[in-house]
C-alpha cells in the first residue's frame, strides 16, 4: 500500500560499523515517541536509547536524524537510526518497526519513487541518484553527480515547455480560423521554432553516446583467430588469471567479460572465442558469440600471431585496433604489437585504447543522454517534429496532435505524463532502501 510507513536499512552489507535505517511515512511521529521517548528536533542529531515499546527492553544506542516533511527525501515524515552496525542490533530494530501498524519493509527503490511521486525530483535526476549509488569509476561519479542535480531535466524541460507553447500558438490559430479568415502568421512562428528545437535534439542527439558510454562501460571484443593469445592478453589486463590458456586451439568458447578502469572511465572487455571454420557444435555456438560481441562493441582488438603471415581480415565492426601477438622478441617495434611473456606493447596497447576511449566520449567527459531510454524516446520525438515541419496538407489540427506527441515523448525521460508502466521498471532496477 502506497500510505503504509516503509523501513529499510539503507547503508551497505552487515557488519559494519555503523547501520542507517531509513524510516518513511506517517507513523515515524509514533515510532519516535515510543521508541525513543519522543519527536526529536528537527534537522538535529541527538544520541538515543532506543527501546521495544512492547518490552521496554533496550535495544541499541545510537544517532537519530528527524526529517519532518516536505522538507526530506521522500517528501514525508523521515527518521534515521543510526546504528551499531551488527546483524542481530539492526534485525531487532528492524523487526519491531515492522509491528507497528502500516509499517512494513520497503521494495527496491521505494524511498525514491516516493521522491518522485512527491515532486522532490524529475525521473533523470532520480535515475542520476541511482547512477551515483553504482558509479564505480570517477567519470560516472561526475556524470551521475550532474544528472542528480537537473542537468539533464533543465534541458529536456525546457524543450517540452518551448513545445507546449508552440501548441498552444498552434490550437490558437485552429481556434480562430473557424470564425474568420485570418493570416497563419501565428503557426508560421510556431512552426519555425519547432524547426530550431528540432536541430537542438538532432544536435543533442548527435554525442557518439557519450552519455551512455560513460554509463555502462567502453566495450571492447578481444577477436582473432584460435590461439591468437586473447585469452592470454584478457588476463594481462585484468592482472590475474580469469580465462582458461592452453596451446590447444579453440580453447575459448563462452564470452568473458573483465572490468577495467582506465582513466577514471569504466572499460568492460570481452574475451571471445577465436574465428575459424568448424563443424564442432559448441565451437559454433561460441564463434557465433564471439561476431555478437564484436558487433556491440565500441572497439574491436583485432590479435593476429607474429607469425601469422597473412594480413589482417577486412571485418565489418565499427571500429577495430589490429594489434600483433606473440612479439616477445619485439620485432614490430613499439606500437601495435605485443607480448604478454614479456609485457611488451601491453602499455600502449592501453594507451591506444584510452585515445579511441576518449575521442568517443568527447572533452567535456560528461554526457546528458545516460540511457537508451532518453536517446529512444528522443529519436522518436524528432520523428513526431519531422511530420510537423514536413506534412503538407490543410489538416493543422493534426499537426497539433502530432506536435503533443512530440511533447509525450520528452515527458517521458522526465517522468512528466503518466507512465505508471515504465515506472515499476525504473524503480525495480534501484537497490532496496533507496
Ligand atoms: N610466446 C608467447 N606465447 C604466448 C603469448 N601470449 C599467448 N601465448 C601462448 O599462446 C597460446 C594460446 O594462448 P591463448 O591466450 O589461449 O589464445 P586464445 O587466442 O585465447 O586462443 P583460443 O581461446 O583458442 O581462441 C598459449 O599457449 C599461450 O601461452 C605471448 O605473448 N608470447
Ligand atoms: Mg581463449
Amino acid at each position: 500500500m502506497n500510505d503504509d510507513t516503509i523501513v529499510a536499512l539503507s547503508s551497505g552489507n552487515l557488519p559494519s560499523g555503523v547501520a542507517v535505517v531509513r524510516i518513511s511515512g506517517s507513523v515515524c511521529t509514533k515510532i519516535a515517541e515510543t521508541m525513543i521517548g519522543g519527536v526529536p528536533l528537527s534537522r538535529n542529531v541527538a544520541l538515543q536509547t532506543i527501546i521495544n515499546p512492547q518490552t521496554s527492553e533496550e535495544l541499541d544506542r545510537g544517532l537519530v536524524v528527524w526529517f519532518p516533511g516536505p522538507a526530506s527525501f521522500t517528501g514525508e515524515d523521515c527518521l534515521e537510526f543510526h546504528l551499531h552496525g551488527g546483524r542481530a542490533v539492526v534485525a531487532a530494530v528492524v523487526t519491531t518497526l515492522c509491528t507497528f501498524d502500516h509499517v512494513r519493509l520497503a521494495e527496491a527503490g521505494e524511498f525514491s519513487r516516493r521522491a518522485f511521486e512527491n515532486g522532490k525530483f524529475d525521473l533523470t535526476e532520480i535515475e542520476g541518484i541511482a547512477d551515483l549509488v553504482s558509479s564505480e569509476t570517477e567519470a560516472q561519479r561526475k556524470q551521475a553527480l550532474g544528472q542528480s542535480r537537473g542537468d539533464s531535466r533543465e534541458i529536456y524541460e525546457e524543450w517540452r515547455q518551448r513545445l507546449i507553447h508552440m501548441r498552444a500558438l498552434i490550437e490558437a490559430e485552429l481556434d480562430f480560423s473557424e470564425e474568420e479568415d485570418i493570416p497563419d502568421e501565428i503557426s508560421k512562428e510556431g512552426f519555425a521554432k519547432v524547426l530550431s528545437i528540432r536541430k537542438e535534439i538532432e544536435e543533442h542527439l548527435a554525442d557518439n553516446r557519450a552519455g551512455e558510454i560513460i554509463r555502462d562501460g567502453f566495450k571492447i571484443a578481444l577477436m582473432g583467430k584460435p590461439n591468437a593469445g586473447k585469452s592470454s592478453l584478457l588476463n594481462a589486463l585484468a592482472k590475474r588469471d580469469v580465462a582458461i590458456v592452453t596451446q590447444e586451439a579453440g580453447t575459448t568458447r563462452d564470452v568473458l567479460d573483465i572490468h577495467l578502469d582506465i582513466d577514471g572511465y569504466a572499460v568492460i572487455v570481452s574475451d571471445t572465442a577465436g574465428l575459424r571454420e568448424s563443424d564442432d557444435l559448441v565451437e559454433v555456438e561460441g564463434i557465433r558469440r564471439a561476431n555478437l560481441s564484436g558487433s556491440n562493441a565500441d572497439l574491436v582488438v583485432w590479435l593476429s600471431d607474429v607469425d601469422d603471415k597473412e594480413p589482417f581480415p577486412t571485418l565489418r565492426f565499427d571500429d577495430v585496433l589490429f594489434i600483433k601477438s606473440k612479439d616477445d622478441e619485439n620485432i614490430l617495434g613499439r606500437n601495435h604489437s605485443i607480448s604478454v611473456n614479456t609485457e611488451n606493447g601491453l602499455n600502449g596497447l592501453i594507451g591506444l585504447i584510452e585515445n579511441r576511449l576518449k575521442s568517443s566520449v568527447g572533452n567535456s567527459g560528461i554526457g546528458l543522454i545516460s540511457r537508451m531510454r532518453y536517446r529512444e524516446a528522443l529519436v522518436e520525438c524528432v520523428e513526431h517534429l519531422k511530420f510537423v515541419l514536413e506534412f503538407d496538407g490543410p489538416d493543422i489540427a493534426l499537426r497539433a496532435e502530432t506536435l503533443r506527441h512530440a511533447c509525450d515523448c520528452i515527458g517521458c525521460i522526465t517522468g512528466k505524463i503518466d507512465i505508471e508502466d515504465l515506472l515499476d521498471v525504473i524503480f525495480s532496477e534501484f537497490c532496496v532502501g533507496k
